[in-house]
C-alpha cells in the first residue's frame, strides 16, 4: 500500500521549449530539487527527438560537443529495439537512446507552484556525454550546490560532477564513478571527516543482485571505501534499484528514498518502478536501521500510466517544510511530479531491520 500522499503534476514536454530547431521536447522529467534562498530549484532531465522522420528509417540522436545534436540515420531493418529508450544498431557493439537528454534550471516560488523554466542548460560537454547527460542529483554542501548526474557514452553510464554557487555559473569536475554506474547521490554533510555517497554499479557481468552502495571522500572528486550497502528485499524492486533523493538528515538517521522495479512482463517493455524508503545510521550511514517493506510510492494516478514508459515513478529530490516532505519525482520519462507526504506517516511505514550476523560481509537484507 503506498503512502497517502496529495501528488501535483508540474510539468509536461508542452510547457519546455526545445534546445534547437528541428528537435522536439518529448520529456521533462527526474528532476534534482533544492532549497535556493526561499524558492525551490528543480534542474530539470529535458529529452529531445528529432522532428524529421524518415520512412523506413530510424534515427538516433547524439550531441556532438561544442556543436549540438546531431542524427544518426539507419535502416529500419538494420536497428534492433530492446525497449522504448534503447537500441542497438545491427553489427553495432554497444546501444544507443531513442532520444538525448541535457539538463534544465526551473524555479518554483513554493514546493507546489509552477515551475518557471529559466534558459540556463548544463548540455554534454565531454566525449563520455555524447549520448546525453540525465537524472541530475543536487545536495548543498559547505554553502555550495553540487550537482551529480548521468554521463551515457559509447563507454557505458557513468556519474560525473559539477558544482556551482548561484545556479548561473557551473564548474564541471569530470567523472567520478566511471561506467557502469549511475543514481549517484551525496550526502550533504561529512560522516565524520568524509563525505559519503551512494552509488549504485551495474556491470555487465551480473554476478551481482541489484544493490546499492556506500562510498566516501576526502574532497567529493576521489571515491573510496566501498561497500555494498543494500538489495531488494520484495518483487516489486528485485529487477532494478538505486538511490533515489539525496540522503536528508531527520532527528532518526538518514532518510534514503530509491526507486525500485520489478522484472518487465514481456520482452521489450519495463517493469513499474515504484519508490522505497530506507533509514540510515546517523553516524554510520553503512548500517541501515530501517527499511518501508512496502513501497511508499506507487504509479497510481492517470497521468502516471501513460507517458513515453508508463508507470514509472522516479524520486530524485526532497524539499523538507515541517512535518510534510515534498517529494520531486519523474513520471513515465515524460512528466515532472510533487507528492506531498506527512513525514509521520512515512516514518510510521518503516520496519526496523535487525543488525546482520557478525561474519556477514554482504549487503544489509
Ligand atoms: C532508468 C533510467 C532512468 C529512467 C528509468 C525508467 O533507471 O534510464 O532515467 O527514468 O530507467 O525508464
Amino acid at each position: 500500500m503506498p503512502l497517502p500522499c496529495e501528488k501535483h503534476l508540474l510539468l509536461s514536454p508542452e510547457n519546455v521549449p526545445p534546445s534547437h530547431k528541428g528537435w522536439e521536447v518529448i520529456g521533462v522529467f527526474n528532476p534534482a530539487a533544492v532549497e535556493y534562498g526561499d524558492q525551490i530549484v528543480l534542474l530539470l532531465r529535458v529529452a529531445e527527438q528529432p522532428v524529421q522522420r524518415k520512412d523506413g528509417q530510424v534515427g538516433l540522436p547524439r550531441w556532438v560537443p561544442g556543436r549540438g545534436p546531431t542524427v544518426d540515420w539507419f535502416a529500419r531493418s538494420e536497428v534492433e529495439f530492446i525497449d522504448a529508450r534503447l537500441a542497438r544498431p545491427r553489427g553495432g557493439d554497444h546501444l544507443r537512446l531513442t532520444f538525448l537528454s541535457y539538463l534544465r534550471l526551473a524555479v518554483l516560488d513554493h514546493p507546489t507552484a509552477k515551475p518557471r523554466i529559466e534558459p540556463v542548460c548544463i548540455v554534454p560537454e565531454d566525449p563520455w556525454e555524447e549520448f546525453g547527460v540525465e537524472d541530475p542529483r543536487i545536495s548543498l554542501i559547505d554553502g555550495r550546490y553540487w550537482i551529480t548526474y548521468v554521463a551515457v557514452s559509447r563507454h557505458g553510464v557513468a556519474t560525473a560532477v559539477a558544482s556551482t554557487d548561484d545556479f548561473r555559473a557551473f564548474q564541471r569536475h569530470g567523472l567520478i564513478f566511471p561506467p557502469d554506474n549511475k543514481d549517484v547521490v551525496v550526502f550533504p554533510e561529512r560522516i565524520g571527516e568524509r563525505f559519503a555517497a551512494l552509488h549504485r554499479p551495474s556491470g555487465g557481468f551480473r554476478f551481482a543482485r541489484p544493490e546499492m552502495w556506500i562510498a566516501f571522500s576526502p574532497d567529493l572528486k576521489n571515491w573510496g571505501g566501498h561497500r555494498p550497502l543494500w538489495s531488494y528485499r520484495a518483487e516489486w524492486e528485485n529487477d532494478r534499484l538505486g538511490a533515489g533523493v539525496p540522503p536528508f538528515r531527520l532527528e532518526q538517521g538518514w532518510l534514503e528514498i530509491y526507486h525500485g522495479s520489478g522484472r518487465a512482463r514481456s520482452p521489450g517493455t519495463v517493469g513499474t518502478y515504484q519508490a522505497g524508503a530506507l533509514l540510515l545510521d546517523p553516524n554510520s550511514p553503512e548500517r541501515v536501521i530501517a527499511y518501508s517493506p512496502q513501497p511508499i510510492l506507487c504509479p497510481t494516478e492517470d497521468f502516471e500510466s501513460g507517458g513515453f514508459i508508463p508507470k514509472v515513478v522516479f524520486p530524485t529530490g526532497l524539499v523538507r517544510r515541517g512535518d510534510r516532505l515534498y517529494l520531486y519525482y519523474g513520471v513515465g520519462d515524460t512528466f515532472t511530479a510533487v507528492a506531498a507526504i506527512a513525514l509521520p506517516h512515512l516514518l510510521d511505514a518503516l520496519l526496523p531491520l535487525e543488525p546482520p550476523p557478525a561474519e556477514g560481509p554482504g549487503p544489509s537484507r
